[in-house]
This record gives structure tokens, C-alpha cells and sequence, in this order.
């Protein structure tokens, strides 16, 4: 039986991976700062034989390591990571954000993805053998107005992945970065800082992506035979689509 760790399973596309993957036959490596929400999952999943509920902050390095160091022996050969616990904060213009916010998506996105690389990667090395499936976002391709520094964590997510793929040359581990477009979530919640209106008009009158559509892509690039590496996987709702160049202009 299989091994995935998933970060941030407490909601979103890393608590549908957690269900899928489990109800795939797999055991699972869930994570997440809410605890409460990590104990009923576990308890969904069939327990602690099925499911090992790990509660830590990504953005803490030693928090990072110790969660890592104390996995039980059942846990302990990670087949595949999913670097899926991120966060956007804002939409604001450059010139009107909130310096914290920021500091927080970098901290989170990019400093909590490589602790948890960093520290995987050295089991896989050994082993000969792993998965690293990273959370990018279209947004690490195409800007827009108060993406600001979430789109640049998404394009370290992208170029980092790149690097990972030429590092990791020989070592039989793979990487992917799957780059979703607008999906409903807790994603616009926590960006709005639980302004419902604001959420919630991000998906008024059209047909977002869900959790279950990226964790079933997840689990078919688990599911890939060794010797397959898919580089980037950019995936959007039907109805959504990169826009038109944007012109300002001085009349307005
Ligand atoms: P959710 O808000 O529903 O889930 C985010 C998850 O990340 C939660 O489980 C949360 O757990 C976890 N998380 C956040 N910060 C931390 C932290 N410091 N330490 C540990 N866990 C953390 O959003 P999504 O499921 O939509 O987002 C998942 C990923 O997908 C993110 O990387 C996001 O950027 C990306 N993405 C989302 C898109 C969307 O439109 N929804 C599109 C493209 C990419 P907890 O709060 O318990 O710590
Ligand atoms: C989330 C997708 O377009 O809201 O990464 O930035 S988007």
C-alpha cells in the first residue's frame, strides 16, 4: 500500500485528494494547522491505521522538520508529497497592500513548499524513487490586477518544479506542477479575509473548477507509470480563459 502526504488537508483540493486517494486504497499523510478539522477527517477516513493527522504550521521550519522526524514507522516511506497548503491575501494594488500579507503568501507558498521539499527529498533520494506534486496556479503564468505577490509565489512554484526536473535527473523522482485556474474553495474566503460577498462573487454566474476535478487529476498523475514525468499540467474552468491585453486609459 501506497503513501501520500498531502499538506493542507483541512479544506479545499487537499482534503478531496485525502478523501480520493484514501478511498483509492492509499494511506494518507494529512496536514493543516486546524486540528479539529484534521481529528473528523481522520475519523472519515477509517482512523489511524488508514489516515496519520499531522497539525503544523508550513511556515515554521522546525515545526516542519518535527513533523517530518516523528512520522510512525507506518508513515515513513512517502511515496508522494502533494505541496498543495498555500494562500492568496488581498487584491489590492501593489501601491495599497497590506506588507504582512505579503510576507505571509511568500513565507507560505514559496519558504513552507521548500521546507517540505527540502525535507522529503533526501527519503526519496535514497529510496530511488518518489513524487512531488506541487499546488502552482495559473496565476505563475498569466498577471492580473492585485495578483500582485501571489502571482510571483506561483511563478517561484513553477520555475522551482523546472529546477527541481533538472536537479533530480537520475534520482527516479518526479515532479510536477499542476496549475490550476479558478476553483470554489476556502481559497477566495481566506483572500478576502472571510468577506462572504466578496467570495462568493468570485464564483457568481459561472461554472468554477471544483476540489474533486484537480484531486482527480492528482490522483491520475499518482497513478503514471515510473518512467512518466508530466512537467506542467495547466488546468481552467471552461469558462474561464486568459484575457485580451488590458490598455489604461488616461480619459478614464
Ligand atoms: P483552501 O483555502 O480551501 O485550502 C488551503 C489549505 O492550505 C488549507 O487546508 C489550509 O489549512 C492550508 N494552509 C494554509 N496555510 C497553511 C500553513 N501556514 N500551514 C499549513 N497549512 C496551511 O484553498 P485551496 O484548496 O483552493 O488551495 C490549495 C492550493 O491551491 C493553494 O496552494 C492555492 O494557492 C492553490 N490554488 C487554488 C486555486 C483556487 O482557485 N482555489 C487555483 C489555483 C491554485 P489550515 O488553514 O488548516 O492550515
Ligand atoms: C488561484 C487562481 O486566478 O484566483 O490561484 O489567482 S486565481
Amino acid at each position: 500500500m501506497k503513501t501520500v502526504m498531502i499538506t493542507g488537508a483541512t479544506s479545499g483540493f487537499g482534503e478531496a485528494c485525502a478523501r480520493l486517494f484514501s478511498s483509492s486504497g492509499w494511506k494518507v499523510i494529512i496536514t493543516g494547522r486546524r486540528q479539529a478539522r484534521l481529528d473528523l477527517l481522520q475519523k472519515e477516513l477509517g482512523g489511524a491505521d488508514k489516515a496519520y493527522s499531522c497539525c503544523f504550521d508550513i511556515t515554521n521550519r522546525d515545526a516542519v522538520a518535527n513533523a517530518f522526524d516523528n512520522m510512525p514507522e507506518k508513515f515513513s516511506e512517502i511515496d508522494v508529497l502533494v505541496n498543495n497548503a498555500g494562500l492568496a491575501l488581498g487584491l489590492e494594488p501593489a501601491y495599497e497592500t497590506d506588507l504582512d500579507d505579503w510576507e505571509k503568501m511568500v513565507d507560505t507558498n514559496i519558504k513552507g513548499l521548500m521546507y517540505c521539499t527540502r525535507t522529503v527529498l533526501p527519503m526519496m533520494k535514497q529510496r530511488g524513487q518518489g513524487y512531488i506534486i506541487n499546488i502552482g496556479s495559473i496565476a505563475g503564468n498569466w498577471p492580473y490586477p492585485g495578483g500582485n505577490v501571489y502571482c510571483a509565489t506561483k511563478a517561484f512554484v513553477r520555475q522551482f518544479s523546472l529546477a527541481l526536473r533538472a536537479d533530480l535527473l537520475g534520482t527516479g523522482i518526479r515532479i510536477t506542477n499542476i496549475e490550476p485556474g479558478n476553483a470554489e474553495t476556502e481559497f477566495s474566503m481566506v483572500r478576502f479575509k472571510e468577506d462572504e460577498l466578496r467570495a462568493d462573487n468570485v464564483y457568481h454566474n459561472t461554472k468554477a473548477l471544483t476540489a474533486e476535478d484537480i484531486a482527480d487529476t492528482v490522483l491520475w498523475l499518482a497513478n503514471t507509470p515510473e518512467h512518466v514525468n508530466v512537467t506542467t499540467m495547466e488546468i481552467m474552468p471552461t469558462e474561464q480563459a486568459t484575457g485580451p491585453l488590458a490598455t489604461y486609459r488616461r480619459d478614464k
